[in-house]
């Protein structure tokens, strides 16, 4: 564990991918925007912003067909902007697997016309450009199946002892009939045991929104992991403290004093992780250098953020910046 967050630390710049079937609504439910609603209006948490009920959500995979994805040029990119490692959200808070699961069906080979395996063809993609590779999985959040009811059980209980109880990211509009412990039991563990074992080049479990969840639940999230490769490193997000890396909040830029462990900042290219049709406010190639260069010269990473659209494309924003990004590194990587 020692040598892989060595190694890890060594790495400096990667890329974060944020793709899911928000992609689609891209910020806009029923010609709303986001800015309208609850929530905290990134791309990526329209179905609670908009409280989209579970069945009417499940139906955008049906429409789900990014004949644009290019998992080969993606990770080209990446290489070519000097980012050594990429992590993609292999299930975000909707539920939805980007990957074939054996769990659940609601995934990307499963229950849309595309039919194919994102994960697989980063992980693949990935191998030739010698691009290291992660997953983002939301753990305790997951507006599909069940996540919810540990709030709704820790809230009632508060409520009789007079405290106050956050139920932030919490599906409370249309909550599936699970129990918490069914979606651990038979959801979210089991796809992380998937996860790792149908990819064995998985190196990072980016996990996340601990909120409410325990700590005997974070730690079998932990358990599992390490039990199948004790070499995985986990983020801190995994809540109770049980990370292996620190993650600062998004977009910040930490003391260098701050940290007595390795850390990753995550940052977007505008205002959103999801792809947002609206959201133009990108950062110039200059100001990313900026974070970049601040954020390694205090012995960080910087992880990266796009958000490819709901056809797989990649905004020309970004991929603009990022050869940009890749043409000051061609310069000066080594200097
Ligand atoms: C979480 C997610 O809810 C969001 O959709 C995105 O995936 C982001 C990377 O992570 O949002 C957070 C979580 C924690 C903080 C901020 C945003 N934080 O600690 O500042």
């Amino acid at each position: 564990k020692k040598e892989a967050l060595k190694e890890f630390q060594d790495l400096k710049f990667g890329m974060f991918i944020h793709w899911g079937l928000y992609s689609i609504p891209a910020g806009t439910w029923k010609g709303k925007k986001m800015e309208e609603m609850k929530g905290p209006g990134v791309a990526e948490w329209i179905q609670l912003a908009a409280q989209i009920p579970r069945k009417e959500y499940a139906a955008l995979a049906d429409q789900f067909n990014p004949t644009s994805f290019n998992a080969d040029e993606i990770a080209r990119m990446a290489r070519d902007a000097g980012m050594k490692y990429l992590v993609i959200t292999a299930k975000h808070h909707e539920g939805f697997a980007m990957y074939k699961s054996d769990v659940s069906s609601f995934n990307i080979v499963d229950a849309t016309p595309f039919k194919r395996d994102a994960v697989a063809e980063l992980v693949k993609a990935c191998r030739k450009y010698g691009v290291r590779f992660g997953v983002y999985y939301s753990h305790n959040i997951d507006w599909a199946d069940g996540a919810d009811a540990q709030y709704k059980e820790t809230k009632e209980a508060n409520d009789r002892l007079g405290k106050p109880t956050s139920t932030f990211g919490a599906n409370l509009w249309d909550p599936s009939p699970n129990t918490y412990q069914e979606y651990l039991d038979e959801k979210s563990v089991p796809q992380v045991k998937e996860l790792l074992t149908k990819y064995p080049e998985i190196r990072y479990m980016w996990f996340d929104m601990p909120e409410l969840i325990r700590k005997e639940q974070s730690f079998r999230f932990y358990k599992t992991v390490y039990d199948i490769n004790p070499r995985v490193i986990v983020a801190e997000r995994i809540g109770n403290k049980m990370g292996d890396y620190a993650i600062p909040g998004d977009n910040q830029i930490p003391d260098d004093k701050k940290y007595n462990m390795p850390w990753e900042t995550v940052g977007t290219f505008n205002n959103s992780w999801g792809y947002k049709s609206y959201d133009h406010d990108w950062k110039s190639a200059q100001e990313l250098l900026y974070w970049l260069l601040q954020i390694v010269s205090k012995g960080g990473n910087y992880m990266l953020n796009i958000g490819p659209r709901g056809d797989g494309s990649v905004p020309e924003p970004v991929v603009k910046n990022l050869k940009e990004i890749g043409d000051w590194m061609k310069v000066n990587q080594d200097a």
